[in-house]
């Protein structure tokens, strides 16, 4: 028999730490929402992708790990946009991460924030060196891919200048869209409402227990945090919740026994495709 072989043998080359300032990011990008976009297409322009939607760097290692997480419900069309748009910048911003498409179960009233919160501890379950979570709507795409998906020293707010608002921010307090918070950052808030049932509301919670803890919202340049939304009617059973006016008074009081330690669900199904892994989820319904 071979006698076993001292230490690990042949080593595999150091990676030196990704840049600060990617090379290779080419600014503003053309984004349309015209021409078709089949998935196969999609899967075979990502062949570095893994299953799952994990993508490690080849040539760098990267401070943080990011999970990206996208609230969803017969989303398809959107999510093939999304894809086809996203992996190249992610890929080019030099991002080791994974994509976890939260997938609401049955007919019942949509809950965005409670999908977040799922998404994050789902994220971990499969890999706990999530460090960094980005939380996207599945119609937004970032028009400049100089607009880094990381976090920070605070919270951070990605999707300030969108087509449908004219580019600009629609008010200070706006937390809409594309945000991202790293794990301490998510815990000190007690991650996201649950109880945000229907349209709206749930992101100006979110912004409330950011400065309710003191920290403060951190935002790219105008010019550079720009999207584009896909066009769509609103859904079907999320309609807006007229509470929402009321719940968002009262953040002060709700966020300790409202959020990710309370939150309460079941995975019906895990699976993991060539572009994303799809972990569907019942979340309940509103009381
Ligand atoms: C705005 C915010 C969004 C959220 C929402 C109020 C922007 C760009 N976005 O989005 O972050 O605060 O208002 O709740 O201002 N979804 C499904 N299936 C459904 C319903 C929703 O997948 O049946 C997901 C999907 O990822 C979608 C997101 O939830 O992008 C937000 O819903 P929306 O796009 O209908 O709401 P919108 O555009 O007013
Ligand atoms: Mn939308």
């Amino acid at each position: 028999p071979e006698a076993p072989s001292a230490g690990p043998g042949p080593t595999a080359p150091v990676l030196p730490p990704c840049p600060d300032s990617p090379p290779g990011l080419v600014g503003r990008l053309l984004i349309e929402f015209t021409s078709p976009m089949p998935l196969e297409r999609v899967q075979r322009e990502n062949p570095g992708v893994l299953l799952g939607g994990r993508y490690t760097p080849p040539d760098c290692t990267p401070a943080q790990t990011v999970a990206v997480i996208i609230p969803f419900r017969h989303r398809e069309h959107h999510l093939r946009y999304w894809l086809h748009y996203l992996h190249p910048i992610l890929r080019r911003q030099r991002l080791r991460y994974g994509i976890y498409v939260i997938n609401q179960h049955g007919e019942d009233t949509f809950n965005r924030a409670k999908l977040l919160n799922v998404g994050f501890l789902e994220a971990l379950k499969e890999d706990s060196t999530y460090n960094c979570f980005i939380f996207s709507d599945v119609d937004l795409v970032p028009m400049d891919d100089r607009n880094l998906y990381r976090c920070g020293d605070q919270p951070r707010h990605f999707a300030i200048a969108m087509d449908k608002f004219g580019f600009r921010l629609p008010y200070a307090g706006y937390f809409g869209g594309v945000s991202g918070l790293n794990k301490s950052q998510f815990l000190r808030i007690n991650g996201f409402p649950n109880e945000y049932w229907g349209w709206g509301g749930e992101d100006d919670d979110i912004f409330n227990r950011i400065s309710l803890a003191g920290m403060k919202i951190s935002r790219p340049d105008i010019r550079i945090g720009r999207y584009r939304m896909i066009k769509h009617d609103r859904d079907k059973h999320n309609e807006p919740n007229p509470q929402r006016f009321t719940k968002i008074q009262n953040t002060k009081l709700t966020m300790k026994r409202d959020g990710i330690g309370s939150v309460r669900y079941q995975v019906l199904e895990v699976s993991r495709q060539p572009l994303f892994t799809n972990i569907t989820v019942d979340i309940g319904r509103p009381p």
